[in-house]
């Protein structure tokens, strides 16, 4: 039996999300098209069965906010997670986007100054966001070569690139660092994972598991909630909404076991859970913008989590929603630091609530209808064994 820890490191974008969904066959983190979309690490956890040949292992994977360059105390705690991440693991997955890097001119030298992330100031000549893109290329190399532990190099979204396009990528990523493997992979197409995973239980040490064996996350489901929530909320608005929005469930009451549970089609109910979540935003523009006219926008914001949210948790669910404007918590260490789900779990265990400081300025929320639950999908068993 073998078994470890594996970080999956990338720029924002770059799919390491998509490509945890994807190993585990569940969905435990969000996914879009927007950058920074991920701010606390998230483990996933896979048996890999023995085969001819290969060992069985249990390999926990470790999703990570993208490397960006921090502007705010948020940014700066995402960083902290990354740090952390990286910090107890047995290898490394460095995830880059084949697509972008096949765009850009060069991938530069790492930096030698320290806190080159942070201090760095664009060149003029260059557009702001090329600058950022290879200052955080540049850091993400840095990272790396501190390590101690064989590093990965896996190339993603290969289904929009040509294969021609890949061996120069590798030849210019190779070129800075010696990488145990290359990679190449569609975490979208589900193409090259098991192939990254064979590899990887070549490189894991001997070892028992860490997770009992049918627990694939270690993040309960009272948090998944609240991040497909904040999903919802990133496809539905724009600009700095999504970025200033952050999602706390306040209130989650599951339903009473049932002696006999209601099977698809055979007419009877469903149980109800019972939530209730607070969308906190910086302003009261974005507040007016969350809620839309008429409360329309938290209305549709509400309809679809709620409909992820009965598919993930397999009961109806009544679901509410009030906005707080939080002015800046994006700059609050101590707000940021609330939010991070491992500290609520604590706050949750020990009876202490959350949000005494909370802000009065609330909005009643479009009451949500239940309906039928869409499939049942496995729960995630909240026990946490951290490392
Ligand atoms: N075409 C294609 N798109 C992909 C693939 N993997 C991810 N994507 C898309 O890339 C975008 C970003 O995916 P995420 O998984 O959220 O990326 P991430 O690295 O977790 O991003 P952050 O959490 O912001 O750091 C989404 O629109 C995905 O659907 C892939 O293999 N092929
Ligand atoms: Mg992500």
């Amino acid at each position: 039996m073998r078994s470890g820890f594996v970080s999956i490191l990338g720029r924002p974008n770059a799919g390491k999300s998509t490509l945890l969904n994807a190993l585990i066959g569940e969905k435990i983190a969000i996914v879009t098209n927007k950058p920074q979309t991920t701010r606390n690490r998230i483990q996933g956890i896979v048996e890999v069965p023995a085969r001819k040949g290969r060992n069985a292992a249990q390999i926990v994977f470790v999703d990570t906010p993208g490397v960006h360059r921090p502007g705010s105390q948020l940014d700066r705690r995402m960083m902290q997670e990354v740090y952390e991440a990286l910090e107890s693991r047995d290898i490394v997955i460095l995830l880059v986007d084949a697509a972008r890097h096949s765009e850009l001119p060069e991938v530069p030298a790492p930096v030698s100054a320290g806190q080159a992330l942070e201090t760095t100031p664009p060149k003029k000549n260059r557009s702001r966001r090329a600058e950022n893109e290879s200052i955080e290329d540049a850091f993400v190399l840095q990272l790396i070569q501190k390590l101690d532990c064989p590093v990965f190099l896996v190339i993603n979204k290969i289904d929009l690139v040509v294969r021609a396009t890949l061996l120069p990528l590798i030849e210019r990523f190779s070129a800075l660092y010696s990488f145990a493997e290359v990679i190449p992979i569609s975490a979208r197409k589900k193409d090259g994972l098991d192939g990254l995973l064979m590899k990887l239980v070549e490189y894991l040490p001997k070892g028992e598991r860490y997770f009992p064996k049918d627990q694939f996350t270690d993040q309960p489901e009272r948090f998944l909630v609240a991040e497909l929530i904040r999903e919802r909320i990133l496809l539905e608005t724009g600009e700095e909404v999504p970025y200033a929005s952050a999602v706390v469930v306040e209130r989650f009451e599951e339903p009473e076991p049932v002696a006999k549970p209601a099977r698809a089609g055979s007419g009877a109910k469903l149980p109800l859970t019972r939530i209730s979540a607070v969308i906190y935003c910086e302003r009261s523009g974005q507040k007016a913008i969350l809620i839309g006219k008429g409360g329309s926008k938290l209305k549709s914001i509400g309809a679809a989590a709620r409909k992820e949210i009965e598919s993930l948790l397999g009961t109806r669910v009544y679901l509410e929603l009030h906005v707080i404007v939080e002015e800046n918590w994006r700059e609050s260490r101590y707000f940021v630091d609330s939010l991070d789900w491992r500290k609520q779990l604590e706050g949750l265990a020990s009876g202490k609530p959350r949000s005494e400081e909370k802000a009065d300025v609330t909005q009643s929320p479009p009451r949500g209808k239940p309906a039928r639950a869409l499939q049942k999908v496995g729960t995630a068993t909240p026990a946490t064994r951290a490392r």
